[in-house]
Protein backbone atom coordinates (compact mmCIF):
# COMPACT_ATOMS: atom_id res chain seq x y z
CA UNK A 1 0.00 0.00 0.00
CA UNK A 2 3.08 2.21 -0.06
CA UNK A 3 2.09 4.57 -2.66
CA UNK A 4 -1.68 4.50 -1.62
CA UNK A 5 -2.67 7.85 -0.21
CA UNK A 6 -6.46 7.20 0.50
CA UNK A 7 -8.34 4.67 1.27
CA UNK A 8 -12.20 4.23 1.78
CA UNK A 9 -13.73 0.57 3.02
CA UNK A 10 -17.11 -0.98 3.20
CA UNK A 11 -18.15 -3.30 5.70
CA UNK A 12 -21.02 -5.67 5.20
CA UNK A 13 -22.58 -8.65 7.62
CA UNK A 14 -19.90 -10.98 6.39
CA UNK A 15 -17.20 -9.33 8.66
CA UNK A 16 -19.00 -10.19 11.87
CA UNK A 17 -20.15 -13.71 10.89
CA UNK A 18 -17.78 -15.57 12.08
CA UNK A 19 -17.99 -13.53 15.46
CA UNK A 20 -21.45 -15.45 15.27
CA UNK A 21 -23.73 -12.10 14.49
CA UNK A 22 -26.51 -13.52 11.99
CA UNK A 23 -25.69 -12.33 8.49
CA UNK A 24 -29.18 -11.16 6.14
CA UNK A 25 -29.27 -13.55 3.30
CA UNK A 26 -27.19 -16.70 3.62
CA UNK A 27 -29.04 -19.95 4.86
CA UNK A 28 -30.79 -19.43 8.31
CA UNK A 29 -29.90 -15.57 8.17
CA UNK A 30 -32.19 -12.76 9.74
CA UNK A 31 -34.23 -12.23 6.69
CA UNK A 32 -35.30 -15.87 6.80
CA UNK A 33 -36.12 -15.41 9.72
CA UNK A 34 -38.24 -12.09 9.28
CA UNK A 35 -39.80 -10.37 6.43
CA UNK A 36 -37.59 -7.21 5.46
CA UNK A 37 -41.55 -5.45 5.03
CA UNK A 38 -42.27 -6.29 8.49
CA UNK A 39 -38.84 -5.46 10.76
CA UNK A 40 -36.94 -3.42 8.09
CA UNK A 41 -39.27 -0.50 7.05
CA UNK A 42 -40.87 2.56 8.77
CA UNK A 43 -44.45 1.17 7.48
CA UNK A 44 -43.81 -2.28 8.89
CA UNK A 45 -42.22 -0.37 12.30
CA UNK A 46 -46.34 1.79 12.19
CA UNK A 47 -48.09 -1.56 11.35
CA UNK A 48 -46.38 -3.75 14.26
CA UNK A 49 -44.09 -1.76 16.55
CA UNK A 50 -43.80 -4.58 19.30
CA UNK A 51 -42.49 -6.52 16.26
CA UNK A 52 -39.88 -4.89 15.00
CA UNK A 53 -38.93 -3.38 18.54
CA UNK A 54 -38.73 -6.56 19.91
CA UNK A 55 -35.90 -7.83 16.55
CA UNK A 56 -33.90 -5.12 17.33
CA UNK A 57 -33.94 -5.90 21.11
CA UNK A 58 -32.97 -9.02 20.67
CA UNK A 59 -30.00 -8.23 18.21
CA UNK A 60 -28.75 -5.41 20.29
CA UNK A 61 -28.96 -7.98 23.38
CA UNK A 62 -26.80 -10.75 21.33
CA UNK A 63 -23.71 -7.97 21.05
CA UNK A 64 -23.25 -9.05 25.07
CA UNK A 65 -22.17 -12.50 23.78
CA UNK A 66 -20.27 -11.98 20.54
CA UNK A 67 -16.62 -10.58 20.39
CA UNK A 68 -14.66 -9.30 17.43
CA UNK A 69 -12.76 -11.52 15.36
CA UNK A 70 -9.44 -10.47 13.79
CA UNK A 71 -10.74 -8.97 10.93
CA UNK A 72 -12.36 -6.34 12.92
CA UNK A 73 -8.94 -6.60 15.28
CA UNK A 74 -7.00 -5.94 11.79
CA UNK A 75 -8.84 -2.68 10.62
CA UNK A 76 -8.48 -1.28 13.70
CA UNK A 77 -4.37 -2.03 13.12
CA UNK A 78 -4.92 -0.26 9.73
CA UNK A 79 -6.43 2.79 11.08
CA UNK A 80 -3.62 3.36 13.46
CA UNK A 81 -0.51 2.66 11.21
CA UNK A 82 -1.57 3.54 7.98
CA UNK A 83 -0.46 6.93 7.34
CA UNK A 84 -3.10 8.16 5.02
CA UNK A 85 -6.81 9.10 4.59
CA UNK A 86 -8.56 6.05 5.99
CA UNK A 87 -12.49 6.27 5.91
CA UNK A 88 -14.36 3.14 7.54
CA UNK A 89 -17.55 2.96 6.43
CA UNK A 90 -20.16 0.10 7.63
CA UNK A 91 -23.08 -0.79 7.00
CA UNK A 92 -23.49 -3.23 10.34
CA UNK A 93 -26.06 -2.03 13.12
CA UNK A 94 -22.82 -4.10 15.21
CA UNK A 95 -20.40 -2.20 17.75
CA UNK A 96 -17.90 -5.02 17.30
CA UNK A 97 -15.28 -2.44 14.61
CA UNK A 98 -15.33 -0.44 18.14
CA UNK A 99 -14.43 -2.98 20.15
CA UNK A 100 -12.31 -4.28 17.91
CA UNK A 101 -9.97 -1.06 18.30
CA UNK A 102 -11.23 1.53 15.23
CA UNK A 103 -11.72 4.60 16.55
CA UNK A 104 -13.46 6.26 13.59
CA UNK A 105 -16.80 4.25 12.16
CA UNK A 106 -19.26 5.50 9.93
CA UNK A 107 -22.02 3.44 10.51
CA UNK A 108 -23.90 4.47 7.53
CA UNK A 109 -27.34 2.29 8.65
CA UNK A 110 -27.01 3.28 12.02
CA UNK A 111 -26.36 1.35 15.01
CA UNK A 112 -28.30 -1.21 17.52
CA UNK A 113 -26.92 0.61 20.29
CA UNK A 114 -28.46 4.15 19.98
CA UNK A 115 -31.75 5.58 20.22
CA UNK A 116 -33.62 7.83 18.26
CA UNK A 117 -36.41 9.99 19.71
CA UNK A 118 -39.58 10.91 16.69
CA UNK A 119 -40.87 13.46 18.35
CA UNK A 120 -37.76 15.50 19.35
CA UNK A 121 -35.05 14.08 16.08
CA UNK A 122 -32.10 13.45 19.60
CA UNK A 123 -30.19 10.41 19.32
CA UNK A 124 -29.08 9.03 22.67
CA UNK A 125 -26.91 6.03 23.45
CA UNK A 126 -28.92 2.89 23.92
CA UNK A 127 -27.77 -0.40 26.10
CA UNK A 128 -31.61 -1.46 27.21
CA UNK A 129 -34.79 -2.44 25.10
CA UNK A 130 -36.97 -0.38 23.86
CA UNK A 131 -40.21 -2.80 24.33
CA UNK A 132 -41.61 -1.12 27.03
CA UNK A 133 -41.58 1.92 25.17
CA UNK A 134 -39.26 3.98 27.49
CA UNK A 135 -39.58 7.82 27.24
CA UNK A 136 -36.62 9.70 25.49
CA UNK A 137 -34.27 11.17 28.03
CA UNK A 138 -34.16 14.45 26.62
CA UNK A 139 -37.97 15.02 25.55
CA UNK A 140 -39.45 12.51 27.94
CA UNK A 141 -42.41 12.05 25.13
CA UNK A 142 -42.28 7.66 24.85
CA UNK A 143 -41.51 8.07 21.18
CA UNK A 144 -37.62 5.86 20.79
CA UNK A 145 -37.38 4.12 18.00
CA UNK A 146 -34.09 2.21 16.99
CA UNK A 147 -31.52 4.78 15.41
CA UNK A 148 -30.91 2.52 12.23
CA UNK A 149 -32.01 3.24 8.44
CA UNK A 150 -34.78 1.09 7.11
CA UNK A 151 -35.64 0.36 3.65
CA UNK A 152 -36.78 3.69 1.96
CA UNK A 153 -34.92 6.10 4.98
CA UNK A 154 -32.06 7.67 3.40
CA UNK A 155 -28.54 6.05 4.65
CA UNK A 156 -26.46 8.48 7.23
CA UNK A 157 -23.55 11.00 6.09
CA UNK A 158 -24.40 10.09 2.19
CA UNK A 159 -22.40 13.11 1.18
CA UNK A 160 -19.01 12.64 3.59
CA UNK A 161 -19.28 9.11 1.65
CA UNK A 162 -19.50 10.59 -1.68
CA UNK A 163 -16.70 13.04 -1.16
CA UNK A 164 -14.41 10.42 0.10
CA UNK A 165 -15.70 7.98 -2.87
CA UNK A 166 -14.25 10.54 -5.45
CA UNK A 167 -10.45 10.78 -3.86
CA UNK A 168 -10.22 7.97 -2.63
CA UNK A 169 -7.38 5.98 -4.45
CA UNK A 170 -8.24 2.10 -3.48
CA UNK A 171 -11.85 1.25 -2.36
CA UNK A 172 -12.13 -2.18 -0.51
CA UNK A 173 -15.56 -4.39 -0.15
CA UNK A 174 -15.74 -7.01 3.01
CA UNK A 175 -18.45 -9.02 3.82
CA UNK A 176 -21.04 -7.87 1.44
CA UNK A 177 -23.56 -9.29 -0.84
CA UNK A 178 -23.89 -6.30 -2.89
CA UNK A 179 -27.46 -6.38 -2.62
CA UNK A 180 -28.50 -2.95 -1.00
CA UNK A 181 -28.09 0.33 -2.47
CA UNK A 182 -26.38 2.50 -2.35
CA UNK A 183 -23.29 1.13 -0.49
CA UNK A 184 -23.69 -1.73 -3.60
CA UNK A 185 -22.93 1.40 -6.05
CA UNK A 186 -19.96 3.07 -4.28
CA UNK A 187 -17.69 0.00 -5.94
CA UNK A 188 -18.46 1.72 -9.32
CA UNK A 189 -18.44 5.43 -7.92
CA UNK A 190 -14.79 5.18 -6.84
CA UNK A 191 -13.87 2.67 -10.00
CA UNK A 192 -15.17 5.96 -12.29
CA UNK A 193 -12.91 8.49 -9.62
CA UNK A 194 -9.91 6.69 -10.75
CA UNK A 195 -9.65 4.07 -7.57
CA UNK A 196 -8.24 0.45 -7.70
CA UNK A 197 -11.03 -1.66 -6.38
CA UNK A 198 -10.66 -4.68 -4.23
CA UNK A 199 -13.34 -7.20 -2.69
CA UNK A 200 -12.59 -9.93 0.22
CA UNK A 201 -15.66 -12.13 0.56
CA UNK A 202 -16.75 -15.38 1.44
CA UNK A 203 -18.36 -16.05 -2.08
CA UNK A 204 -18.53 -13.25 -5.31
CA UNK A 205 -21.01 -10.93 -4.49
CA UNK A 206 -23.88 -8.93 -6.64
CA UNK A 207 -21.11 -6.61 -7.54
CA UNK A 208 -18.27 -8.86 -7.96
CA UNK A 209 -17.53 -8.37 -12.03
CA UNK A 210 -17.29 -4.53 -10.71
CA UNK A 211 -13.83 -4.73 -8.68
CA UNK A 212 -10.29 -5.26 -10.39
CA UNK A 213 -9.87 -7.90 -7.98
CA UNK A 214 -11.73 -10.10 -5.94
CA UNK A 215 -10.01 -12.49 -2.94
CA UNK A 216 -12.68 -15.38 -1.78
CA UNK A 217 -12.72 -16.96 2.05
CA UNK A 218 -13.37 -16.11 5.45
CA UNK A 219 -12.67 -12.44 6.34
CA UNK A 220 -10.99 -12.97 9.23
CA UNK A 221 -7.86 -14.67 7.45
CA UNK A 222 -8.41 -12.44 4.26
CA UNK A 223 -8.39 -9.31 6.29
CA UNK A 224 -5.30 -9.37 8.45
CA UNK A 225 -3.45 -11.02 5.04
CA UNK A 226 -4.15 -7.56 2.94
CA UNK A 227 -3.53 -5.69 5.73
CA UNK A 228 0.05 -6.96 6.96
C1 LIG B 1 -32.51 4.40 0.05
C2 LIG B 1 -30.11 -1.59 8.65
C3 LIG B 1 -33.34 6.39 -0.88
C4 LIG B 1 -31.11 -2.13 9.57
C5 LIG B 1 -30.38 -2.21 6.32
C6 LIG B 1 -34.17 -1.07 -6.79
C7 LIG B 1 -32.89 -0.80 -7.23
C8 LIG B 1 -31.98 -0.11 -6.43
C9 LIG B 1 -32.35 0.29 -5.15
C10 LIG B 1 -33.60 -0.01 -4.72
C11 LIG B 1 -34.53 -0.67 -5.52
N1 LIG B 1 -35.66 -0.79 -4.80
C12 LIG B 1 -35.49 -0.23 -3.57
C13 LIG B 1 -34.26 0.26 -3.52
C14 LIG B 1 -33.63 0.95 -2.41
C15 LIG B 1 -33.25 0.00 -1.30
C16 LIG B 1 -32.53 -1.22 -1.81
O1 LIG B 1 -31.36 -1.18 -2.12
N2 LIG B 1 -33.26 -2.34 -1.88
C17 LIG B 1 -32.64 -3.57 -2.36
C18 LIG B 1 -33.23 -4.76 -1.59
C19 LIG B 1 -32.88 -3.69 -3.86
N3 LIG B 1 -32.35 0.75 -0.45
C20 LIG B 1 -32.85 1.56 0.49
O2 LIG B 1 -34.02 1.64 0.76
C21 LIG B 1 -31.84 2.42 1.21
N4 LIG B 1 -32.31 3.78 1.19
O3 LIG B 1 -32.35 3.95 -1.04
O4 LIG B 1 -32.98 5.65 0.26
C22 LIG B 1 -33.86 7.67 -0.43
C23 LIG B 1 -33.60 8.77 -1.21
C24 LIG B 1 -34.08 9.98 -0.82
C25 LIG B 1 -34.81 10.09 0.37
C26 LIG B 1 -35.04 8.97 1.16
C27 LIG B 1 -34.56 7.74 0.75
C28 LIG B 1 -31.66 2.03 2.66
C29 LIG B 1 -31.13 0.64 2.76
C30 LIG B 1 -30.74 0.34 4.20
C31 LIG B 1 -31.62 -0.77 4.76
N5 LIG B 1 -31.12 -1.15 6.08
N6 LIG B 1 -29.92 -2.49 7.53
C32 LIG B 1 -30.73 -3.48 10.11
O5 LIG B 1 -29.54 -3.84 10.13
O6 LIG B 1 -31.66 -4.18 10.51
S1 LIG B 1 -29.98 -3.22 5.03
C33 LIG B 1 -29.07 -4.61 5.52
O7 LIG B 1 -28.80 -5.40 4.34
C34 LIG B 1 -27.68 -4.29 6.00
O8 LIG B 1 -27.57 -3.12 6.72
C35 LIG B 1 -26.84 -4.23 4.77
O9 LIG B 1 -26.72 -2.91 4.35
C36 LIG B 1 -27.68 -4.85 3.74
C37 LIG B 1 -26.87 -5.85 2.96
O10 LIG B 1 -26.50 -6.82 3.83
P1 LIG B 1 -24.98 -7.35 3.89
O11 LIG B 1 -24.30 -6.57 4.96
O12 LIG B 1 -24.34 -7.35 2.56
O13 LIG B 1 -25.26 -8.80 4.39
P2 LIG B 1 -25.74 -10.02 3.51
O14 LIG B 1 -26.24 -11.06 4.45
O15 LIG B 1 -26.62 -9.55 2.40
O16 LIG B 1 -24.39 -10.53 2.85
C38 LIG B 1 -23.35 -11.00 3.68
C39 LIG B 1 -22.17 -11.22 2.79
O17 LIG B 1 -21.07 -11.65 3.60
C40 LIG B 1 -22.38 -12.31 1.74
O18 LIG B 1 -21.89 -11.88 0.51
C41 LIG B 1 -21.56 -13.50 2.28
O19 LIG B 1 -20.99 -14.26 1.22
C42 LIG B 1 -20.48 -12.79 3.04
N7 LIG B 1 -19.93 -13.56 4.16
C43 LIG B 1 -20.59 -14.42 4.99
N8 LIG B 1 -19.70 -14.91 5.90
C44 LIG B 1 -18.50 -14.35 5.63
C45 LIG B 1 -18.63 -13.49 4.54
N9 LIG B 1 -17.60 -12.79 4.02
C46 LIG B 1 -16.40 -12.93 4.62
N10 LIG B 1 -16.19 -13.74 5.68
C47 LIG B 1 -17.20 -14.47 6.21
N11 LIG B 1 -16.98 -15.28 7.26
Amino acid sequence: MAATRSIVILTGAGISAESGIDTFRSAGGLWEQHRVEDVATPEGFARNPNLVLNFYDMRRAALAVVEPNPAHEALARLEREFAGELLLITQNVDDLHERGGSARVLHMHGELKSALCQSCETRSPWHGTMIERPPCPVCRAPTLRPDVVWFGEMPYQMGRIYQALETCDLFVSIGTSGAVYPAAGFVQEARAAGARTLELNLEPSEGSRMFHETRLGPASALVPAWVA
